[in-house]
């Protein structure tokens, strides 16, 4: 945050304000932590409410004050009457308003304050205040400085619980490149305000119901290697996920299974979506392997260079053929 931000930030919370936290749609851990985090942070002077756009995985339960999340999808009309008396929306962990989904409209027609905390790339121009940087490994680690900055003295263990979930989620435990000494440092100062290392590992990685594991199995089975590529891909089908039980957040995580393979930089999951008569789609990668550029220009999606999502409305069957020969394409088009 430069001086000039800083200044408006500090003068616009100097009175007590109506503030509404906003995770992007589906949300993560970062993008919850992130609002939790400045939940705790603004309630004992202003009024705070936190809405979701749609339901988040119940993996999620265990941070602290979770219990407060309205979710709009089941409470419209309580949250339209809450926007109409805000005077501050933050979006954290998202730069789009379509990535806001259902509470869109309600964003850009609101007369409050904007203010955008987010780390993915080309940040579109909604916000009054926009605090973005792609090079920052979550969202979280700048709701850490966002706090520092204004008053540091603030943070005990229930922020720093949800920063720093945040944070590993976002990092894979400190593993992936957008980790920097400074994320470690961080780390390291909410260690320091009591977070349990160990405990928060467990509740996100080790939480899950037997029903998951069969369909981590299933999933893992369905690999498959595109001849002469460093590229595999997987899926989901509706029925697998019915057969399984599947709850949101299921399927976090198992498209980085491709990656554990040598030569591999690019791992895809396809997950049917039957009821959204679509095709979800996560791309992972790595090294020189970017595959936000792909996922924009053949999927309608985006994101981070080595973690992005799309879409397709085709079939299953189709939507993979499709991609087989797109990355075949894209690959020889950017790097052969
Ligand atoms: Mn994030």
């Amino acid at each position: 945050m430069n001086d000039l931000i800083l200044k408006s930030v500090i003068e616009l919370f100097s009175e007590k304000r109506n503030i509404i936290l906003i995770p992007h749609n589906s949300p993560d851990a970062d993008a919850l932590g992130s609002c939790l985090a400045l939940y705790h942070f603004f309630k004992s002077k202003n009024e705070v409410t936190i809405i979701s756009p749609n339901e988040y995985t119940e993996i999620l339960n265990f941070l602290p004050g979770s219990n407060n999340v309205l979710v709009y999808e089941d409470n419209k009309e309580k949250c339209k009457s809450i926007f109409k008396k805000a005077n501050v929306v933050f979006t954290l962990d998202f730069n789009s308003l379509g990535r806001a989904r259902n509470l869109s409209s309600l964003i850009s027609s609101s007369l409050a304050k904007i203010i955008m905390i987010d780390h993915h790339e080309n940040p579109d121009n909604y916000a009054d205040i926009t605090i973005s940087n792609s090079k920052m490994s979550s969202t979280c680690e700048m709701v850490y400085d966002f706090i520092c900055s204004i008053d540091k003295s603030k943070i005990d263990n229930k922020i720093a619980t949800c920063i720093y979930t945040g944070i590993v989620a976002d990092t894979g435990s400190f593993r992936f490149p957008s980790t920097t000494s400074k994320t470690l440092k961080v780390g390291s100062e909410l260690i320091n305000h009591g977070v349990n290392v160990t405990e928060i590992f467990e509740k996100l990685h080790n939480n899950f119901q037997f029903k998951r594991l069969k369909l981590l199995g299933s999933t893992i089975n369905n690999f498959k290697k595109i001849k002469g590529l460093p590229v595999v891909y997987t899926s989901i089908t509706d029925r697998d996920q019915k057969v399984n039980n599947f709850k949101k957040g299921d399927s976090e995580g198992f498209v980085n299974f491709g990656l554990s393979v040598v030569e591999i930089l690019c791992s895809v999951l396809f997950i049917e979506k039957k009821d959204e008569g679509l095709i979800k789609i996560s791309f992972r990668s790595k090294g020189d392997f970017k595959v936000n550029i792909f996922a924009s220009k053949y999927f309608n999606g985006g994101g981070h260079e080595h973690a992005s999502g799309g879409i397709s409305k085709l079939s299953l069957k189709e939507t993979e053929k499709k991609f087989v020969s797109d990355i075949k394409q894209y690959i020889n088009q950017n790097y052969e």
